[in-house]
């Protein structure tokens, strides 16, 4: 199955026709996956062994423009810069683009301003893939429904799925080989002294992409096996301890989850690892703080920074003992 085949499913011929309007355009947030994606049982379509869960950053994200344009070839700007059509980020927008340029002559103009820092585990392609869907949808007017949209933007970044919707989102690994069963969903509830604080260490690009490392991790760790078990069990836990706002339970599932899965890294050949020095320490604090009774926890993606997780109780308490973050209030 290639991507082309999903896309001819989902957009019947009669939709694959010119702009409904000049140009689409459309915001969609960055999301923090407490159970993680981490590994590919179909590499083409993004498709997942596992189901993860996230939850989306409100008022961060990217914000996409796109149109039609007279130009020879895609033309892509981020934050105001044009990019080089040699970079990897142009050619993964352009190979997604021709997903739907029903016409050879066609080409698309596309600007995106984000407010996060690209590529430095912030989940950039994420909003950046789920925002050009929804951008596309408006430019075409395609009456989709947003699983059907969220199959779409998982084309483009695994992570995307999830991006589509505020909260917190799950991701249905699904088991079809076409991945039709593979989208994301938001869930209902809500919490609203939930917080979130990024703690950043570095915003130097990652020294691996996140494809090539859970591809890596999938090829070579003798943990990975072990991952999809507990991946699977700590989803079940997480939903239990939102459903019935446990904090301990919902922190410690995502924090263990968080390091599960740099564990499989780290047991992968050649080894990856995304810590700093700085990271660890942070790690150590983090414990010995929690020694001290303070409900604080972590998760950390595919880089150096960690993501603090606690309630608005606890946020001076928190801001006191790490001065540099900001927090965000998750459901305001
Ligand atoms: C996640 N990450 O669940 C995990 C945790 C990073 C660590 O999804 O190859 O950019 O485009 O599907 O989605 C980052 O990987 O990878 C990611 P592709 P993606 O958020």
């Amino acid at each position: 199955v290639k991507k082309s085949d999903v896309v001819r499913a989902i957009l019947p011929l009669h939709l694959r026709k010119e702009p409904a309007q000049a140009q689409g355009l459309a915001f969609a947030p960055t999301n923090i996956a407490l159970v993680k994606y981490w590994g590919k049982r179909n590499t083409e379509l993004n498709l997942a062994y596992t189901s993860s869960l996230s939850i989306a950053l409100p008022d961060q994200g990217a914000l996409t423009k796109v149109n039609l344009h007279e130009g020879k070839q895609d033309q892509v700007v981020l934050n105001g810069n044009e990019i080089a059509n040699n970079t990897e980020f142009f050619k993964r927008i352009a190979e997604f683009l021709n997903l739907f340029r029903f016409q050879s002559a066609w080409h698309f103009n596309i600007d995106i301003q984000m407010n996060i820092p690209v590529a430095a585990g912030l989940a950039s392609s994420a909003c950046g893939f789920a925002s050009l869907t929804l951008a596309l949808k408006d430019l075409f007017a395609w009456p989709l429904r947003f699983q059907e949209l969220s199959i779409l933007a998982r084309l483009g970044s695994g992570s995307a799925a999830r991006s589509l919707w505020q909260g917190f989102v799950e991701w249905h690994s699904g088991a079809s080989a076409d991945g039709m069963d593979s989208y994301a969903e938001p869930l209902t509830a809500t919490w609203p002294s939930l917080c979130v604080a990024i703690l950043a260490f570095s915003d130097q690009a990652k020294p691996i992409s996140s494809r090539e490392a859970m591809q890596a991790t999938v090829n070579s760790s003798a943990l990975y096996q072990c991952w999809v078990q507990k991946a699977t069990h700590d989803l079940a836990l997480l939903k239990q301890a939102i459903h019935n706002q446990q904090f301990p339970l919902f922190g410690g599932t995502a924090e263990s989850n968080a390091l599960n899965m740099h564990a499989t890294m780290l047991s992968s050949w050649p080894p990856i690892c995304y810590f700093l020095p700085a990271t660890l320490a942070a790690m150590h604090e983090i414990w010995s703080l929690r020694q001290q009774g303070l409900e604080l926890y972590f998760t950390e993606d595919a880089g150096p920074n960690l993501k603090l997780l606690f309630l608005e109780k606890d946020a001076s308490a928190v801001k006191q003992h790490f001065p540099q973050i900001e927090v965000l209030r998750v459901f305001e």
